[in-house]
C-alpha cells in the first residue's frame, strides 16, 4: 500500500463518489468534492512537499498550512473508488494563504478549485466543524432552478422542504439559490462561500447543487433529502396535482418538537439584511 492509500478518509471519499455515480448525479466528468484533513491524519511522509507553489486567485489565510483532499480535473465519479490515487489529489495550502502545493496523487485539481478553497476557508472562519464540500448535478434540483419563482430562496425552501415532513427538520435554514455564474469562476466560489455561512445546500442556477457538511457522508445525506423533496414536487406536478405541502401548523409543531424553531424562523434574515445594503 502506498502512503497515499494509507489516508484513512479515502474510503469515505470513494463511497460517496460511487453513490454520486449510482444516483446519476455526477455524469461523465461532472461534479467535484473536497475534504479538509487534519495533520494527524496525513501520513508523515506526505506532510511536506517540494513541488512548485500554484498561486490562488484569492487569499485563504484561515486554512493556511492545512491539507485538502480534492478531486482531479476531468476525473469521473464512477472511477474514483477504483483508482483513488490517480483521481484524487492531496494539497497543502501555503502559510500565507496565497498559494497551494501539490503533495501526492492527482496533480490537476478540479476547475472548481477556487470555490472549494473559498468555502474551505469560510468553514475555518465561521463553522470549523465543517470540512466537506460536495458539488454534483442532480436532475430534479437543476430543474427547480428553471422555475423563476424559485430564484427567491425563501420561496424555494418553503415550497420544496415543506413536501416531506423531515426535510425542514434536517435543513431548518433552508436551501439557497445562486444566479448563473460561469462554472469554475472565482465569482461562483466567492458567492458560494458567502451563502454557506447560513445554509448547507445551495442550488447553482442551471448547473447543479453544492452541499457542505462535517463529513462527505453528511454533505451527501443532505443532497439525498433535498433531491427526494424535489422528486415529490415533480411527481405531483406531472400527475397534475397541486403542490400545497405541509400545513403551517404541522411544520411549526415539528420545528418546536425538534428544537429548530429559531433556526427556521431566522432562516433568511441574513438575506434580508444583505438585500437592504
Ligand atoms: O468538475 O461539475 O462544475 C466538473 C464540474 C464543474
Ligand atoms: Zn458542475
Amino acid at each position: 500500500m502506498s502512503d497515499f492509500e494509507a489516508i484513512k478518509q479515502l474510503d469515505q471519499f470513494s463511497e460517496v463518489c460511487d453513490w454520486l455515480a449510482f444516483k446519476g448525479w455526477s455524469e461523465a466528468e461532472g461534479g467535484n468534492l473536497s475534504l479538509r484533513i487534519d495533520k494527524e491524519d496525513v501520513p508523515e511522509s506526505l506532510r511536506s512537499s517540494e513541488s512548485a507553489a500554484t498561486q490562488l486567485p484569492l487569499e485563504v489565510t484561515a486554512i493556511a498550512d492545512m491539507y485538502l483532499l480534492i478531486t482531479g480535473s476531468g476525473t469521473r465519479s464512477r472511477d474514483i473508488s477504483h483508482t483513488p490515487e490517480a483521481d484524487l489529489g492531496l494539497y497543502k495550502i501555503a502559510a500565507d494563504g496565497k498559494s497551494y502545493q501539490w503533495i501526492a496523487g492527482n496533480d490537476k485539481p478540479t476547475s472548481e478549485m477556487p470555490s472549494h478553497c473559498a468555502i474551505q476557508n469560510e468553514f475555518m472562519v465561521s463553522r470549523p466543524d465543517f470540512r466537506a464540500v460536495v458539488h454534483t448535478h442532480p436532475v430534479k434540483l437543476i430543474s427547480l432552478t428553471h422555475i423563476p419563482e424559485f430564484h427567491d430562496p425563501k420561496v424555494l425552501s418553503d415550497t420544496i422542504l415543506g413536501l416531506q415532513s423531515e426535510a425542514r427538520i434536517q435543513l431548518p435554514e433552508g436551501i439557497g439559490h445562486l444566479p448563473f455564474q460561469v462554472p469554475g469562476s472565482l465569482e461562483l466560489g466567492i458567492l458560494s462561500a458567502e451563502e454557506i455561512k447560513y445554509r448547507n445546500v445551495i442550488l447553482w442556477h442551471m448547473h447543479g447543487a453544492l452541499s457542505v457538511g462535517t463529513s462527505l457522508s453528511h454533505a451527501f445525506d443532505q443532497l439525498e433529502v433535498v433531491e427526494k423533496a424535489a422528486d415529490i414536487f415533480w411527481t405531483l406536478k406531472k400527475a397534475g396535482y397541486a403542490v400545497d405541502g405541509m400545513r403551517q401548523q404541522d411544520l411549526d409543531q415539528s420545528m418546536d418538537y425538534f428544537g429548530r424553531t429559531d433556526r427556521y424562523k431566522n432562516a433568511f434574515s441574513d438575506k434580508i439584511e444583505r438585500d437592504k445594503k
